[in-house]
């Protein structure tokens, strides 16, 4: 009723200004939260210090620089995902404007979320290529900011491949969204495009086949599993972050193309409630994760559904069930 709404909305506007005024913005209270994105492209010269020069702004005509473009572009795709098909406005789903810097630092091959903004290096052009050219990347920088926001999850074993996992789910989704794919048509991998000539492979990861995205003299094999009985045990990589994250990579990938059709329709609503729903601790192991999620399913789509069976199955066949 409407009593019950204006004791909701107030609670919002609480959480809203509190975690703005953390961030040194007070917005005018009351005021509805906008359906835009707040952009700004930096470009960092080449060197280390962030954020750059201003480059291009919200509204702005595309610069004579395609690489300024592409991340323009890419954190409009990001935006555009959460907020329309999640309902989410931006990273902390207040607004918060989105910052990325491009050239970053010299042949640098990577591409990070800093706690603030997004980072991309042009890569050396023997191993990495531009970072900005999949926008699945794109999308998982970015999505570590929403995972900043809500979850939290811990950077380090378990926890943080739950991070890096949340990265390349909503990393590919949003690609597919921006292509309009079915889950069936997409490619399940994790920056396409982006390996240089002297590298042997199709792309940094597969969701569809972890541990096949490339095997190469010079990076190695891909070293990600697709279940459990192939957990890597390592001290490496924050315990095997970018590794382990394969299962439930693997998870999500399974239940999208049971469900098909459109993977963030369905699957992307289950895996952004888990991470979004205030039950997942921020140092949640893939158990936790595996049983939120199907609460999630269950409450949004009915018990023994074909979202909650798909994703049972989902489950046990990476070794969660
Ligand atoms: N590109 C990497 C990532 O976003 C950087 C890192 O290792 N944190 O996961
Ligand atoms: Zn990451």
């Amino acid at each position: 009723d409407a009593a019950q709404r204006t004791l909701e909305q107030d609670a919002l506007l609480r959480t809203r200004r509190s975690v703005t005024t953390l961030r040194g913005i007070a917005p005018a209270v009351g005021t509805p939260v906008s359906d835009a994105p707040r952009r700004t492209v930096y470009d960092a010269q080449h060197r280390t210090r962030l954020p750059g020069k201003k480059v291009r702004a919200e509204g702005a005509e595309p610069t004579g620089d395609a690489t300024v473009n592409r991340a323009y572009a890419g954190l409009g795709a990001t935006y555009e995902l959460f907020l329309k098909g999640f309902g989410r406005h931006s990273i902390d789903d207040s607004g918060l404007a989105l910052d990325a810097s491009v050239h970053y630092g010299q042949d640098y091959n990577n591409a990070f979320w800093d706690g603030q903004q997004m980072v991309f290096g042009d890569g050396d052009g023997d191993i990495f290529l531009d970072f900005t050219v999949s926008i699945d990347v794109i999308g998982h920088e970015l999505t570590h900011g929403v995972t900043q926001y809500t979850a939290n999850l811990e950077y380090h074993g378990q926890s943080g491949a739950l991070n890096e996992s949340m990265s390349d789910v909503f990393g590919s989704l949003i690609k597919q969204y921006s292509l309009d794919q079915t889950a069936q048509d997409a490619d399940w991998l994790i920056g396409a495009g982006l390996l240089g000539p002297d590298v042997s492979g199709v792309a940094l990861r597969s969701m569809k086949a972890p541990g096949t995205a490339y095997d190469d003299d010079e990076l190695g094999k891909d070293p990600q599993p697709a279940t459990m009985d192939d957990y890597v045990k390592t001290s490496q990589d924050n315990g095997g972050v970018h590794i382990n994250s394969g299962i439930p990579n693997h998870a999500f990938y399974l239940l999208a193309t049971e469900l098909g059709g459109k993977a963030w329709e369905r699957a992307g609503r289950i895996w952004y409630d888990t991470l979004t729903g205030g039950e997942l601790a921020s140092d949640a192991d893939f158990k936790d994760f595996a049983r939120l999620s199907v609460a999630a399913a269950v409450a949004r789509y009915g018990d023994g559904g074909a979202e909650h069976q798909a994703l049972q199955k989902a489950w046990s066949a990476v070794g969660l069930g």
